[in-house]
């Protein structure tokens, strides 16, 4: 008999996740010098890979320590402390000096070159059998411990509707991320789920005007976009488990665009933010969903 898999209590906008076997299970890792054709069938079956130690470990803690640096002067970080460390200062920061740091962040050539790195787009090349193409619209984000809210689940073709649905997102710790901060989780064998869901939206909103059927938050959907902010419900739904991962800095893990995926909250208690960035990538030569060719901004209704 083997022994059961413990987990730490997990919560997601005040939802509690069931820890139990039936409903919660661990994310396999991926070595990525696996061949590339067993690497397309694991993401086929999967909907995700996580590929361990894709990234030089030194070079994604370096652009952690530049990203809390820059946010250093807006009273983000602990005094005294490393910004390589991330540590939150637990005061009222300055969100509006905040909010302009990170309208500049997403446009410095440092975070474009991260993204960009060679054992990415290179990974992103084969998987493709083509050029890939990154999507200029990219997201950052740091998450404060005892935060109640974190990403709601839905799957990220509802914000991507006007383009291809070879999108492959990838997410990666900007850090070491264990489960109990708070880092992408998964819903298993979701992409079928998500596939099914998209094609009964489609009908949903056959007679919407071309605008509102490419739109995360018409009719047919909630405000958000997201399918739902209560992950034990959903799970029980589609009787299913929530996949969890303790992530390290060098780790990217990709999903496919039907892969239904959240986020929990970060529960570390010596206030080490989560940072994380998430971008999209898909063959060049496939449609390119034109709302995503400007940087991200709060106001980009995607
Ligand atoms: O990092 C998060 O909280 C959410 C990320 C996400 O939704 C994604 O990678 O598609």
């Amino acid at each position: 008999m083997t022994a059961q898999d413990t987990f730490p209590t997990l919560k997601s906008n005040g939802h509690t996740l069931d820890t139990s076997a039936r409903r919660m299970g661990r994310l396999v890792a991926s070595d990525p010098g696996t061949s590339i054709e067993s690497l397309r069938e694991q993401f086929a079956a999967q909907g995700y890979l996580w590929l361990k130690g894709l990234l030089p470990r030194e070079g994604v803690l370096r652009f952690r320590e530049r990203f809390f640096a820059s946010l250093a002067p807006a009273g983000l970080l602990k005094p005294g402390t490393s910004p390589r460390d991330g540590i939150y200062s637990g005061s009222s920061e300055d969100n509006q000096r905040i909010a302009k740091t990170m309208h500049e962040i997403v446009r410095w050539s440092a975070y474009e070159s991260f993204c960009l790195q060679e054992p990415i787009w290179m990974f992103y090349e084969r998987l493709f059998d083509g050029a890939p193409y990154l999507h200029k619209r990219k997201l950052i984000r740091y998450t404060k411990p005892q935060e109640v809210s974190s990403t709601g689940a839905h799957y990220d073709l509802v914000y991507l509707r006007a383009g291809t649905d070879r999108v492959a997102t990838g997410w990666i710790p900007i850090g070491d991320c264990p489960i109990e901060m708070g880092g992408l989780v998964y819903l298993e064998g979701s992409h079928v789920a998500g596939r099914q869901m998209e094609k009964e939206f489609s009908a949903l909103n056959a007679d919407l005007s071309r605008e509102d059927q490419i739109s995360a938050y018409n009719k047919s959907m909630s405000a958000t976009g997201w399918l739902t902010k209560d992950l034990p419900a959903l799970a029980e739904k589609w009787d299913s488990r929530w996949l969890v991962a303790d992530y390290e800095a060098g780790d990217m893990v990709i999903h496919s665009a039907y892969m239904i995926h959240a986020a929990t909250g970060n529960d570390v208690h010596d206030g080490t933010m989560r940072l994380s960035t998430d971008i999209r990538f898909q063959r060049v030569s496939d449609e390119v969903d034109a709302r995503w060719n400007n940087h991200y901004s709060m106001d980009d209704m995607l």
